[in-house]
């Protein structure tokens, strides 16, 4: 536990937050307890600032303009693997909230000295399986490969298809042999796909989970580190239409819907494949506004990036941004996040979500 790390999160909680009562006393007793203990526990209210602005420090986010209104569930107190796989599945339906998709983080127990915490193993609550056939060709989603095979190690059977959700694996400590849990029916809101013009797109069979939830990354905070935070928001439209289902190493769909388009595809002149992503992007966008699920499109999440940026920058703040992920990969200056530069990363800046080592 580095103690300054501790005291400067701290000292921003109390900058930040008003009528927080006295820094100086509570620095007082963080730096006896890590002296007593090695760690230090927070408040409630410091997990939650320091969550918010762990979303807030995320420079390869553009939905940060709500990082104050995430909802924050402290099950610290949970570290079996049963209770973590429960509150996970009841982390999804309190996100999916009908269709009106909110912000929610949980924060799981965190590593303490000599008595590291329980890990997800799946790099989100839902994610659907993949494999190759013995023909070479992929059924379902070819980033998955590792976890489905682990799945199946730790004896799940599917049918191989194209959507199947994949079960929820929690390692009770790193290296341990995971434990597998099924999401049960009704904690996985999924959307079917269809084309607002074209009748035929319904028949491709396609579908996708309507919260995402990233559940790998280690939330640190004042030192602290929570390797079981999983937090989601909404979708943007284009991480489904333009890379999920289209990109060629995950579901490759380009040339089935051009295809199914007419486009001439003996060039790549004609843009064929610009074509068919504009349609799957249009059919993504139309399929969760009729299902009544949350979802933004690249221009509006755009705008409302600029919007954050110029709020953080009344209140005194930078928005470090890193250019590559802000701007999306359909359409890119067509939206206006792509004409200009961002305030520099600092891969050092805290509270932040950092990836996982193994
Ligand atoms: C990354 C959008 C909410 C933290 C991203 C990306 C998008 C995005 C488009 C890039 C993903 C990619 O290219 O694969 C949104 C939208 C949200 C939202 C529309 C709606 C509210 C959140 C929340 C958090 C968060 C609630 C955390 C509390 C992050 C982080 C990354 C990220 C840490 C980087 C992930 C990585 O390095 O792989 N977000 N986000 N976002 N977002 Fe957000
Ligand atoms: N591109 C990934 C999800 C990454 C995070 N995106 C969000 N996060 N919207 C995908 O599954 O397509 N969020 O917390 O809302």
């Amino acid at each position: 536990m580095d103690r300054r790390q501790a005291e400067e999160f701290v000292r921003q909680f109390h900058d930040e937050s008003p009528g927080a009562g006295d820094a100086d006393a509570r620095v007082r007793q963080v730096r006896a307890e890590i002296a007593r203990t090695g760690t230090y526990e927070h408040t409630p209210e410091e997990l939650a600032f320091g969550a918010r602005v762990a979303w807030r420090n995320a420079a390869r986010c553009i939905g940060r303009l709500y990082w104050s209104s995430l909802v924050v569930r402290d099950l610290r107190g949970v570290s079996s693997a049963d209770g973590i796989a429960a509150a996970c599945a009841e982390h999804l339906r309190a996100a999916e909230n009908g269709g009106r998709i909110r912000p929610v983080l949980t924060v799981f127990a965190p590593d303490r000295p000599g008595r590291p915490a329980p890990r997800i193993v799946n790099d989100q609550l839902v994610r659907y399986a993949g494999h190759r056939t013995a023909s070479g060709r992929w059924i379902g989603d070819p980033r998955t490969a590792a976890i489905t095979a682990l799945a199946r190690e730790l004896g799940w059977k599917r049918e191989e298809e194209p959507f199947q959700v994949l079960p929820l694996m929690v390692r009770e400590r790193p290296g341990a042999r995971p434990e597998s849990y099924e999401l049960p029916d009704g904690a996985v809101r999924e959307v079917p796909l269809r084309h607002p013009e074209h009748a035929w797109f319904a028949g491709l069979g396609l579908r996708w989970y309507a919260v995402p939830a990233i559940s790998d990354m280690v939330l640190e905070i004042g030192g602290v580190r929570y390797p079981a935070a999983p937090f989601n928001g909404w979708y943007m439209g284009t991480e489904i239409g333009a890379r999920n289902l289209a990109d060629a190493d995950r579901y490759d769909l380009l040339p089935v819907v051009a295809e199914k388009l007419g486009l001439d595809r003996s060039s790549e002149r004609t843009l064929w494949r610009d074509r068919a992503l504009v349609e799957l992007n249009v059919a993504v966008l139309h399929s969760f506004q009729e299902a009544g699920v949350t979802m933004a499109d690249h221009h509006t999440e755009s705008e409302r990036f600029l919007k954050h940026i110029a709020r953080e920058r009344r209140h005194g703040r930078a928005t470090p941004a890193d250019w590559s992920w802000i701007v999306p990969p359909l359409s890119g200056a067509a939206t206006p996040v792509f004409h200009r530069y961002y305030d520099p990363v600092d891969p050092s800046l805290r509270p932040a979500f950092v990836p996982r080592q193994g």
